[in-house]
């Protein structure tokens, strides 16, 4: 059976001969090759070439986002109009669309002018980010900034015209022969408001808006809705065989009300639509998936691809294969940091492969990948082995051996969930109210009408704002509500703090202490970074935020000019996890580390990290954050 037969039995359920295997490897390609690290008999060979050689099926999935045919392939990506060698479609603005393009060292700016108004998008791609094997622009300045942007897009959208162009494609799809599956772009988003949210909008802004402008973000969805329709009639009267229908889900990001109500309905759509044409619908779901397990598996998508299982996510193996297997098949497996030296030992290695090829008995509905992709410092070897065991080990259908899943007591501790209770004070439980509904408007009236009664200023913080908030962090620790809950509740907190602080003295608004946060140098994920910085503002601190991408050299001249009391990192990829040792060496150098309480975050860090490069202490989320700063300034003080 070849690779490509393989594959295609995997994605139908039914039973290949053998377990497929197919690394994605661009971003470890893009990083090792121009600084001449690829292993010495691959040093002058393409990704496909090494693949080959090895015996790996070639992972043709996502489209290489920054090898473009001719530049409008990706000028557009702000917009998320895209189209590449891989798509079967190209796309045509409506000629009354103007387009004013400025392009500068690695930014992109376009205005868009339309016969409604004008909207205007800058994106950044550096040479640094092509050297660190990013294939993502980073959006700079968002299209939609306030409500006049929203009928514009929508005209862009409305008037935006689809055509059949598979000729490239099928050109691709004949390199890869029987080597691969080459999956079709269908969009990156799954659904018109999943687009919003994407790209339209800063990730973190998304919330506010979805909130702010209920009204016109639905009809600015519903003038999308035609963009999406004429993919799926496209990509079903296309020569692919499988298509990409968005991705990047998260239970934080795209959280469980959100997923269904917003998302769910277009996957639906696209599955049976492409699905009666005898196509597959594949979506990319390398978040954190806890959340959405169910509505994952009872989406109608046909793949779930890049999935990442514990320990880089919360859901182990054998639950993803226990709970979707059924009905869907899985791409991926391997969570990526197991190739890693320093985050897996040889020993962990092989226990995490053994464990999985008993998790995943008898072996349907999966096809082997490194989720999401291998990283730069990737152990070349390990990946061999992966390949080796597979053709060793991988026959269908496998045994399962002694391996118990699931134990009671695990399913007993999940079903088990905290539910934070209120502690209503009557005297201020209308504040407490627009505290945990996220009312900004409400609270200012509700304080002003207790100063006015004469209540306290600092009672009505601590004893009506603080507390709802706590309980907020709370109940977001435990799952039960989420970011944008968090985010209104916080933003309420913030207008009122306004609103009270004439009637504080500055040494209580200043007495929680003062933080510094960033993103570190290399590293561009910010939504739970602004997560953190928004509670901790929420109950009170003073947080000065340095943004995304921030070299070692800034934190430390910010710390010397602004003297905070803690200095917070954020990193979100093991490549760019070292860069907080750098940081806490600068520091060291400066003679300021004894000045400031350093602490770490981000989802590939945690506790031991944290001890090993010196830091002061590690918060897995927002809430601990919270508490993790408390206690050091406790500390400090006393
Ligand atoms: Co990226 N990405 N991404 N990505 N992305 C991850 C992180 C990844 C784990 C996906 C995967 O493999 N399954 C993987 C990293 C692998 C690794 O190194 N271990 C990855 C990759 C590979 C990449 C690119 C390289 C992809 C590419 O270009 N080929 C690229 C890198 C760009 C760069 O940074 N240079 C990239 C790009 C992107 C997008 C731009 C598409 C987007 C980011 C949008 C943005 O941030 N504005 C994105 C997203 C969305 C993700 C996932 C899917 C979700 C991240 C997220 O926001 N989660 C992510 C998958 C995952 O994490 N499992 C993934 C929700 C957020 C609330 O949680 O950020 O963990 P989190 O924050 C939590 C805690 O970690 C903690 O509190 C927060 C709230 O609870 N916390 C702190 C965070 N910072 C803290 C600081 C503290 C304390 C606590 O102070 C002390």
């Amino acid at each position: 059976m070849t690779h490509r037969e393989r594959i295609l039995k995997a994605i139908k359920g039914e039973m290949p001969d053998r377990l497929p295997f197919a690394p994605r490897l661009d971003l470890w390609y893009s990083a090792n090759f121009p600084s001449g690290t690829l292993p010495e008999k691959y040093k002058n060979s393409s990704p496909d070439e090494i693949a080959r050689a090895q015996g790996w099926a070639l992972h043709k999935i996502n489209p290489e986002y920054q090898k473009v045919r001719k530049p409008e392939d990706n000028l557009h990506w702000a917009l998320g109009i895209l189209s590449y060698k891989e798509s079967v479609y190209g796309f045509r603005f409506s000629p009354d669309v103007d387009i004013e393009l400025k392009q500068t060292e690695g930014r992109t700016k376009i205005t868009y002018h339309t016969p409604v108004g004008s909207v205007s998008t800058t994106t950044v791609y550096t040479e640094e980010m092509r050297k660190a094997g990013v294939s993502n622009f980073w959006v700079e300045e968002h299209v939609l900034k306030g409500a006049k942007d929203y009928p514009v897009v929508g005209y862009i959208f409305e008037n935006l015209k689809l055509f059949p162009d598979s000729e490239d494609f099928l050109k691709w799809k004949a390199e890869i022969g029987e080597d691969g599956v080459a999956f079709t772009l269908g969009g990156r988003a799954a659904s018109p408001m999943h687009h919003i949210q994407k790209y339209f909008v800063d990730a973190t802004d998304f919330y506010y808006h979805y909130h702010d402008y209920a009204k016109e973000m639905q009809a600015l969805a519903e003038s999308m809705e035609n963009f999406f329709d004429q993919i799926i009639l496209l990509t079903a009267d296309s020569p692919a065989e499988v298509v990409f229908w968005g991705g990047n889900f998260d239970d934080m990001i795209t959280y469980p009300s959100f997923f269904e109500k917003e998302i769910v309905p277009w996957i639906r759509k696209a599955s049976t639509i492409l699905g009666a044409k005898g196509k597959y619908v594949s979506c990319h779901c390398d978040g954190e998936n806890r959340g959405l397990l169910d509505l994952i598996r009872d989406s109608g998508m046909h793949v779930a691809e890049a999935v990442t299982p514990a320990p880089m996510t919360k859901v182990p193996i054998d639950e993803y294969y226990r709970r979707w297997s059924d009905k869907l098949t899985i791409i991926g497996g391997i969570p990526s940091v197991l190739l890693l030296q320093e985050s897996a030992t040889e020993g962990e290695f092989e226990a995490y492969l053994d464990n999985l090829f008993r998790a995943v008995a008898p072996g349907k509905r999966m096809i082997l990948g490194i989720a999401d992709s291998t990283p730069p410092k990737a152990v070349f070897e390990r990946l061999v082995r992966i390949g080796e065991k597979v053709e060793r080990e991988g026959r269908l259908p496998l045994e399962a051996g002694a391996f118990r899943p699931v134990t009671k007591a695990s399913l007993a501790e999940a079903a088990q969930r905290v539910s934070t209770q209120m502690v209503w004070d009557e005297e201020f439980r209308q504040v407490q109210d627009d505290v945990l509904n996220g009312d900004q408007v409400a609270i200012q009236e509700h304080i002003r009408a207790l100063l006015g009664q004469g209540a306290q200023p600092e009672e009505i913080l601590q004893r009506g704002m603080l507390t709802a908030m706590e309980v907020i962090s709370e109940r977001f620790k435990s799952g039960e509500v989420f970011i944008p809950e968090v985010l209104l509740s916080a933003r309420a907190m913030n207008e009122a703090v306004l609103a009270l602080g004439p009637h504080l003295s500055a040494a209580q608004l200043g007495a929680k202490g003062k933080v510094l946060i960033g993103t570190v140098k290399g590293d561009l994920h910010d939504i739970g970074k602004n997560l953190v910085v928004i509670m901790l503002r929420g109950v009170g601190f003073e947080v000065k935020d340095l943004g995304i991408d921030v070299p070692a050299l800034t934190f430390v001249k910010m710390v010397e000019e602004s003297n905070p009391d803690i200095l917070a990192l954020s990193a979100l990829l093991t490549t760019t996890m070292p860069q907080m040792k750098t940081v806490i060496d600068g520091l060291k150098q400066k003679g300021l580390r004894d000045k400031v309480k350093v602490i770490v975050g981000g989802a590939p860090v945690n506790q031991k990290f944290a001890r090993d490069i010196g830091a002061d202490g590690y918060a897995p989320d927002g809430a601990e954050a919270v508490g993790l700063v408390k206690k050091l300034l406790f500390e400090k003080r006393s």
